[in-house]
């Protein structure tokens, strides 16, 4: 399917482990229309890492995007593309533009060389290649381009965790207080409404008592899955606290939202919760207090608290209700 030209490159096995280095070994495009010169860098880099050679630079690009690769290695002196043109369109391609270049050029060309710096090229050799600095280099950038990702998903991973809730996995309580500020800003400039309901199980101590702290968490789980099944892609759900979860709905006015309240609390006490692995099922209902945004610029604190207030109705009217 794919239209790189992969070289058959043949290495004696001694040379290949002389100086092989495992932990660097990556993924190469080499970009390279020129035989005598693919011909020579191509098995020097093959010794160490898995490479193809793309000999038809217009379809490069695509190649790079596709194939997931640690380093691309371009020719500034191609005989049918611009190579730098290439080092720059890989820059702004979202999928390449993490990849590092190395590039290949002639002794000759400090110009185009400096401009190739200044596109965002990470490094350079100048022809004739050397072997040794041609591995070194590769091995450099990989290297790098592997820290970087490790740090990056590091980075994300900690953005993560700090705005997920770890047992249901939906947007815990810090997340959801300093979206809420925004979401409802973005509600009083744009003149639409936004629901707010809080959702709080019914005696959960006593499902806790009777079945268990991990039949709980299992409700807990379970009742953040229909939760996500109930609310669309613009709403925003979070784990408030141990049994009480907000949902935050755009774009939504009171009746609407009401008739999104009243639906999950029938499912939720129509459909009973499996717990204890698919040992028992049990019935589960909530109470949900639900309120708007009742005027421009208004505290989201003030919204949270007549929510809560609504809450507290439905709990005292008997449970297992929606109180706006
Ligand atoms: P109400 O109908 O008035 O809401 O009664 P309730 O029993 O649901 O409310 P209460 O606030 O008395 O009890 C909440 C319980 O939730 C107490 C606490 O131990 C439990 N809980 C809090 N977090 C977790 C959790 O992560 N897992 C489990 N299994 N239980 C939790
Ligand atoms: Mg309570
Ligand atoms: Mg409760
Ligand atoms: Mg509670």
């Amino acid at each position: 399917m794919r239209a790189i030209t992969s070289l058959e490159i043949g290495m004696q096995a001694p040379e290949r482990s002389a100086i092989a280095d495992k932990g660097t070994g990556g993924r190469i495009l080499l970009v390279d229309d020129r035989p005598s010169s693919y011909e020579k860098l191509a098995p020097i880099l093959s010794a160490e890492h898995t490479v193809d050679v793309e000999i038809n630079p217009s379809e490069a690009l695509f190649h790079a995007a596709e194939g997931n690769y640690d380093l691309l290695i371009v020719s500034l002196s191609l005989d049918n593309y611009d190579g730098l043109r290439l080092c720059s369109q890989a820059r702004s391609l979202e999928r390449t533009r993490q990849v590092p270049i190395l590039a290949i050029s002639d002794a000759d060309n400090n110009t185009r060389l400096m401009r190739g710096l200044e596109i965002g090229v990470n490094d350079y050799l100048l022809r004739p290649v050397d072997k040794n600095e041609l591995l070194a280099r590769a091995r450099t950038q990989i290297r790098r381009r592997r820290y970087t990702d490790h740090l990056r998903d590091n980075v994300q991973n900690s953005i993560e965790m700090a705005i997920t809730d770890a047992l249901t996995g939906l947007n815990n309580r810090r997340y959801m207080e300093s979206h809420l500020a925004t979401l409802a800003e973005q509600a009083s400039i744009r003149g639409k409404p936004l629901a707010l309901m809080i959702l709080d199980i019914d005696y959960f101590k006593a499902i806790n008592d009777t079945y268990g702290h991990d039949a709980g968490d299992d409700v807990l789980r379970e009742f953040a899955v229909r939760i996500r099944k109930s609310i669309r892609g613009i709403d925003l759900a979070c784990r408030y606290g141990g049994e009480e979860f907000v949902i935050v709905m755009p774009e939504t006015d009171l009746h609407v939202a009401g008739m999104v309240a009243e639906r999950l609390r029938r499912s939720i006490a129509g459909e009973p919760f499996t717990v204890d692995k698919g040992g028992k099922r049990i019935t589960v209902t909530i109470s949900i207090g639900l309120t708007t945004l009742e005027r421009k610029g208004e505290q989201v604190t003030d919204v949270l608290k007549r929510a809560d207030t609504a809450l507290y109705r439905a709990k005292h009217d008997g449970r297992n209700r929606v109180v706006s």
